[in-house]
Formats: structure tokens, C-alpha cells, sequence
């Protein structure tokens, strides 16, 4: 892995784009330009922290995330690949598949002419278990930081046989209160309904009572988290997902996950663009798949 001055000397952009590492060996990427600030964990390419200038931050992350080399780190924007959730055949492997747990390398870092910074993560073949995952498949994320965020997964099969995969943004925003706000964008959407069991059909507006787990299948519209209290809309605009998951644990959950900080649930709420359980993604040999979002923020109408 290169040294700290060796990234900066290679990527870094002078007042824009830096490199640090912390206690716990984690390097950290540093984003500041005149639309937005963000940071990544060089661990799992996540992001932990995007916030337009002028915004309250719109990633959430829990007071209590650890850093840990090989541990998932709790809020974010977690990249779960190849698989979502538990493995289907083999309950030793990670959940959410290998990726946000692994070191990933940078391969590009620029200034766009329209102000926002693009950043160009992959996964190196030395960090594809092959025990776990024995396919010749590439993985990079390439973002671009700005007043919007970007975030394009990209997955290349270069074996010689078909591949199967499942994935997802794990990504959790910051919201005012989970108990006020609004998902739109999802009505009549079926769902599986991973608390409660079984397929439902959204009836309107998502809005949010207790656990919350739920898989929604072909939802291909924007969807809006409608935030009273920080009186503000996320607008999520996703392209290559059939699946949005959408996951709040609540209050015993959170407790039995025990990272999540004291009423940290409160002010937290994924939505996922994934491909997961029956939306699985079959790359053929030589295919590439882009599973590409956009988060954007706007005041709430009044
Ligand atoms: O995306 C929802 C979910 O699959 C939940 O079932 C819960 O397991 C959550 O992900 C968090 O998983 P993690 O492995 O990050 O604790």
C-alpha cells in the first residue's frame, strides 16, 4: 500500500483533494471543493461524510462507527458486492458480500471544469477472496463530489462463463427525526417485507413506525426522502437497480447491533439501490454493469 506522501504527491489536488491516515492505520480521502466536502475510507471505497456547502450533512454516520481494519463501518455509504446479505449458500462468508471490508486502491482523481471533483476507486485483484469468489471480475466506483453526488459501481466480467451478482448502495442519510419523514416515489412498488414475511404493495407515501425492512422490487422512479424537520428533500435518481432496499432498525435492533449510538436510529434511514434477491444481475463473459445514483438535495415546498 502507498505511503501517505506518496498518495498525496500522486493524487492529491492542492486546497481540494488530501490524504490522511489515523490511528488505526485507516487512510482517509479528503474532499473540499467550492460545491461540497466530503470523505472516503480508502476501506471498502465508502464514503462517510458528503455535505454541500451550506447543507447539514446528508450522509449519516453513527457516533459510535468503528474504524477497524476488515470491520464494516456503521453509516455511510457501504458497497455491498457480490452478494446482498447473508451469503446464500455459505454462512462464514461476510455479510453484504467482501467489498466494503477490503483495501481498495485509487486509480484517478480530478477537477471537473464544472467545479465537482470525480474520484476512481478499484478493487484490486489481491483483495478478491478466492475462496470466496472465484470469477475474473473487476470492480471500480467512480464519483463525482459536488453539490450532487454521483456514484457509479461498475462490474466487469472478464472470465470466460457467465457470473452472477448481487449488490447494493448501502446508503444511510441523515434525516431530522425517522418518525416524520416521508418516502415518495415508491407507491404501489411490491415489496418482501423482511420483518413481517411475505410480498406486500406499497400503499403511498413510506412512512416510519417500527423495524423496518424491506426489499422493493422494479421501483425505477425517483424517490424523495421528505425531511419537515431539516425542511429538506434528498432526491435519489438511480439507473441499474431493480431492487431498492429501504431499512431502518429501530429501537431493539439497534441495540442488538450496539453501534448505532443512543437514539441513533432516530436521525437515520437507508435507501438502498440495489439488485438483490430475485433482481440478481447475470454478466456475461465480457458484459460490464453500471449501478449509478444520484443524491441531490432541494428545500421542502412549502
Ligand atoms: O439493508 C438492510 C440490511 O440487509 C438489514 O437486514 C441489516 O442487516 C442491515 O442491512 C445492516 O447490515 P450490516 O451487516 O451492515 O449490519
Amino acid at each position: 500500500m502507498e505511503s501517505i506522501s506518496e498518495l498525496n504527491r500522486r493524487h492529491g489536488i492542492p486546497n481540494q483533494v488530501s490524504f490522511c491516515q489515523d490511528a488505526n492505520g485507516f487512510i482517509h480521502v479528503d474532499v473540499n471543493n467550492p460545491q461540497a466536502s466530503a470523505r472516503i475510507a480508502l476501506q471498502g471505497a465508502q464514503l462517510t461524510s458528503w455535505a454541500p456547502k451550506g447543507e447539514e450533512a446528508v450522509i449519516w454516520l453513527s457516533k459510535e462507527a468503528s474504524f477497524l481494519k476488515g470491520k464494516s463501518i456503521r453509516g455511510g455509504a457501504p458497497v455491498c458486492w457480490p452478494w446482498f446479505g447473508p451469503h446464500e449458500s455459505q454462512g462464514d462468508f461476510p455479510a453484504h458480500g467482501f467489498a466494503r471490508t477490503a483495501l481498495w486502491e485509487i486509480s484517478g482523481v480530478e477537477m471537473q471544469a464544472d467545479g465537482t471533483t470525480r474520484l476512481v476507486f478499484r478493487l484490486p485483484e489481491t483483495s478478491f477472496p478466492t475462496n470466496q469468489w472465484p470469477h475474473a471480475t473487476t470492480l471500480e466506483n467512480r464519483m463525482t463530489i459536488g453539490s450532487h453526488l454521483e456514484v457509479d459501481l461498475v462490474t466487469r466480467n472478464l472470465g470466460s462463463q457467465p457470473v452472477t451478482i448481487g449488490q447494493a448502495l448501502h446508503t444511510y442519510f441523515q434525516v431530522g427525526d425517522i418518525r416524520t419523514i416521508r418516502l415518495l416515489g415508491l407507491e404501489e412498488c411490491v415489496y418482501l417485507d423482511k420483518v413481517e414475511g411475505g410480498r406486500k404493495i406499497q400503499k403511498g407515501a413510506v412512512n416510519f413506525t417500527q423495524e423496518t425492512d424491506r426489499i422493493y422490487q422494479g421501483a425505477m422512479q425517483d424517490i424523495l426522502i421528505e425531511d419537515p424537520l431539516m425542511q429538506r428533500q434528498i432526491r435519489i435518481t438511480k439507473n441499474g437497480s431493480a431492487s431498492t432496499v429501504v431499512w431502518n432498525p429501530w429501537i431493539e435492533k439497534s441495540e442488538k447491533l450496539g453501534d448505532l449510538g443512543d437514539e441513533g436510529y432516530l436521525h437515520m434511514v437507508c435507501v438502498e439501490n440495489a439488485n438483490a434477491a430475485e433482481d440478481r444481475i447475470t454478466l456475461a463473459p465480457g458484459a460490464e454493469h453500471h449501478l449509478w445514483v444520484r443524491y441531490s438535495i432541494a428545500p421542502v415546498p412549502r
